[in-house]
C-alpha cells in the first residue's frame, strides 16, 4: 500500500509502506498529516538497509493501538520505536512508558530505544511538540531530535543499531566521511 498525506502547510507526501519481514525500527506518527515530516526517517533507513515498519498510531485518537502497538513491537523484532507527534505530542514519551520490555517473546534479552521527532505545528510552530516531547519526567527517558528532523531519528536509529553490527558502524563511518568531503568541496571552492 501507499501512504500518501498533506500536512499543515499544503506539503503533500507519499511513501510506499514496505513490506520487510523482520523489522528492527517501527516509525509511527500521530497522524498521516505527520507524513511529509517523518518519511525522512524512512528514506534514511533505505539507504543504510535497515528493515523497518509504518504505522499511523494516535496517542489520543487511538489510545488501545497505542498500546496493543507498544507491547507487542519486541516481539516483532523492533528494537528503535521512533514517533513523531505535534502539537500536544505525547506518543514518543507515552510509547517509551509502554516499553521497557528487557526481555522479548522468544527470550531473549532486547533493548528498546524510543525516539522523538517533533513535528513542525501550524498554531506553534513545532514549539509545542518539541517541549511536548523533551520534557519527560525522570525515569522514563525518551531521544528528541530538533523539529522536523525525522532524517536525525533515522541516523540515531541506525547508530544505536551499529552497536551490535560492525557492518552498520562502517555503512555509518561512510556516510560521515562523505558528509566531510561535501563540505570540503564547498570550502575549497570558496577559498578559489
Ligand atoms: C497530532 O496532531 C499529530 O501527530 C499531528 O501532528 C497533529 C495534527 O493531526 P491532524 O489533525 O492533522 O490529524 O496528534
Amino acid at each position: 500500500p501507499v501512504l500518501k498525506a498533506v500536512d499543515g502547510e499544503g506539503n503533500s507526501s507519499s511513501i510506499e509502506v514496505p513490506h520487510k519481514s523482520s523489522p528492527s525500527v517501527g516509525i509511527i506518527m500521530g497522524s498521516d498529516s505527520d507524513l511529509p515530516t517523518m518519511k525522512d526517517a524512512a528514506v534514511v533507513l533505505d539507504d543504510f538497509g535497515i528493515p523497518y515498519e509504518i504505522s499511523i498510531v494516535s496517542a489520543h485518537r487511538t489510545p488501545e493501538y497505542m498500546y496493543e502497538y507498544a507491547t507487542t513491537a519486541a516481539d516483532r523484532g523492533i528494537n528503535v520505536i521512533i514517533a513523531g507527534a505535534g502539537g500536544a505530542a505525547h506518543l514518543p514519551g507515552m510509547v517509551a512508558a509502554l516499553t521497557p520490555l528487557p526481555v522479548c517473546a522468544n527470550g531473549h534479552p532486547q533493548t528498546m530505544l524510543p525516539i522523538g521527532v517533533p513535528v513542525k505545528s501550524s498554531a506553534l510552530s513545532g514549539n509545542d511538540s518539541l517541549l511536548s516531547i523533551v520534557q519527560m519526567p525522570k525515569g522514563i527517558p525518551v531521544a528528541t531530535v530538533a523539529i522536523g528532523n525525522a532524517a536525525n531519528a533515522g541516523l540515531l536509529a541506525v547508530r544505536i543499531l551499529g552497536a551490535a553490527n560492525p557492518g552498520m558502524r562502517q555503512k555509518m563511518a561512510q556516510f560521515m566521511a562523505n558528509e566531510a568531503t561535501t563540505v570540503e568541496k564547498k570550502r575549497r571552492k570558496l577559498e578559489q
